[in-house]
């Protein structure tokens, strides 16, 4: 069941002082309950230790907006649909195919009889039956093509490693295994790549309903350990520990999204050690006139340790990044060590309740471009804390259209909370700054193009440092100008300083000049009114555990 379902149905959760009882109609993902897989030496974060992030719901977004004909900052489209949950397994199987390294495929399939190679079962298997492929290491490449049936939704055909069977790559081609049907669902298997050119499972055409999960996927050196292209739609990518795909000083990513590629979900994966991004969605510049990926949601991973970022996004749209924690990132050859980076022409983006350390720098939108900028992009209740030199900054905003960065906390950066409008790559337009709780030193850093800014309600640490005009890198005893000067510029309004605006540097709970001084922005709160920051502090204890789950 969803945190908001189960908030909802609790009864706890109030957005602009209204229950939400309509959003208990949200299906619920199949895979909430499910434990995230844990694997030997996976390094997980050691702070903090899932601060309680506030109701949300699915079916909002926010802004200043309510109306009024005199507020003018840039107003929330529906935030993008997602990618429908997947539909449980049924309970059996109408036929049972085993495949085994004693196994001979002229055999009949059975468990006394099985067949050698996991090929030879695909062709043969069909909807509502299953391949159960026995411990052992095969070397085939597995294509799930014309050559082998459909899937359906009620009836889907499930290819399950027992006993986590290892496939190792042929010396041809550039993939291990290809998917181009829909409602089959891969699982349970070690795909290693041993360090060929070859990605090791690539999913294009009609694949919905396709899934990928449980799965082991390591140290491969092409472009990707798994790929979405050519019109692949409707897939999961779930609970699989994807590593180690690398190449040198060229970029290898754990999940390619590219252009073209339709509903996909990245869904609860440790996706770590690789030298380009955890998840790249792949714009068409530089490559096609395709159009761009759409209906993408990147939900609840684990993602660090790459030579890039966690997170990638290129021209894509209806984008969800949400709920995933993020750390490891630092300046490289080719990157500046961002955790998240939305660039190029990505619309419609919502990059919510993340929590986000040890980087270089946060969430960055803009910088490279070649069409429009990034456009109607939601950035909120996101934790951000503890990055690093170089950069050290938690939100920056290089260039972009319809940018709303709400109910975020920054805590412990280097540089400075939020950067906007310094110019590379074209101006910062319409951006809306609202009840985040910038707890740094080095406060906002604001460059001279960002046209329609306003940013209202927010919360600083006392005696911050604020910059206006040329971007300067804050060292050690740089000085800044004050809150008051900086209000007296006009762009920011009803925003406070706190010495104590947190209380507690681990849940990020924030401290009593934060509490129910959020403006409300239809969002879910608790209290009297919204908290400034990503925290809730006054949520009903039953609330808390429910959040917690
Ligand atoms: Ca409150």
């Amino acid at each position: 069941m969803s945190r908001l379902r189960s908030l909802c149905l609790l009864g706890l959760v109030s957005v602009g002082g209204v229950a939400c009882s309509n959003g208990a109609q949200a299906p619920a993902p199949a895979s909430d309950s499910s434990p995230l897989p844990s694997y030997p030496g996976s390094r997980r974060p050691s702070a903090p230790n899932m601060p309680t992030p506030p109701p949300r719901n699915d079916n909002d977004d926010v802004s200043g907006h309510d109306g009024d004909d005199d507020d003018d900052t840039p107003v929330v489209q529906q935030p993008p649909p997602v990618p429908a949950p997947q539909a449980p397994e049924p309970p059996a199987y109408t036929r049972e195919w085993y495949v085994s390294p004693s196994g001979n495929d002229s055999a009949n399939g059975s468990r006394e009889k099985p067949l050698r190679t996991i090929s030879k079962a695909l062709t043969r298997v069909g909807p509502g039956e299953i391949i159960r492929v026995q411990k052992g290491t095969y070397a085939e490449k597995l294509i799930i093509d014309a050559s082998a049936k459909a899937g359906t939704a009620e009836a889907p055909i499930t290819l399950r490693g027992e006993g986590l069977p290892k496939l190792v790559p042929t010396q041809s081609g550039w993939f291990m295994a290809h998917v181009q049907r829909p409602h089959w669902r891969i699982e349970g298997f070690e795909f290693d790549v041993r360090g060929q050119r070859q990605v090791a499972v690539t999913f294009s055409g009609n694949t919905t309903g396709t899934v990928l999960a449980g799965n082991e996927l390591h140290h491969g050196a092409f472009g990707s350990g798994i790929s979405t292209d050519a019109g692949a739609n409707g897939i999961t990518i779930e609970n699989n520990h994807i590593h180690h795909f690398a190449r040198g000083n060229d970029d290898s990513h754990g999940v390619v999204i590219a252009p073209t590629s339709v509903d996909i979900t990245v869904r609860g994966n440790d996706i770590h050690d690789n030298s380009g991004d955890s998840v790249q969605c792949l714009g068409p510049e530089g490559f096609s006139n395709n159009a761009p990926a759409r209906g993408v949601l990147i939900e609840d991973n684990d993602m660090y340790d790459n030579r890039e970022n966690a997170v990638d996004l290129k021209t894509c749209h209806d984008v969800v990044v949400r709920g995933n924690r993020m750390y490891g990132f630092g300046k490289s050859t080719s990157s500046r060590g961002e955790a998240v980076v939305v660039h190029y022409s990505a619309r419609n983006v919502v990059i919510e309740d993340n929590d986000i350390s040890d980087s270089s720098l946060g969430i960055a939108v803009g910088g490279n471009r070649v069409g429009a900028p990034p456009t109607n992009i939601s950035i909120r209740r996101n934790r951000i804390h503890d990055l690093k030199t170089p950069e050290g900054s938690g939100i920056r905003i290089e260039n972009g259209s319809d940018v709303r960065v709400l109910h975020n906390t920054v805590v412990g950066t280097d540089g400075f909370a939020f950067v906007v409008g310094h110019g590379t790559g074209g101006p910062s337009t319409n951006i809306a700054v609202r009840n985040n709780l910038f707890a740094t030193r080095n406060a906002v850093s604001m460059g001279l193009s960002a046209p329609g800014l306003s940013m209202t309600s927010n919360l600083y640490l006392a005696d911050a440092a604020f910059n206006t005009g040329i971007f300067v890198a804050p060292q050690s005893g740089w000085v800044g100008s004050t809150l008051a000067h900086w209000l007296s510029n006009g762009v920011e309004l009803d925003s406070d300083e706190s010495g104590e605006p947190l209380v507690d540097l681990d849940t990020l709970m924030p401290g009593e000049r934060a509490v129910d001084r959020g403006t409300d922005l239809g969002l879910p709160y608790c209290g009297a009114a919204p908290d400034i920051g990503a925290v809730e502090s006054d949520c009903p204890e039953a609330t808390a555990a429910a959040l917690m789950e």
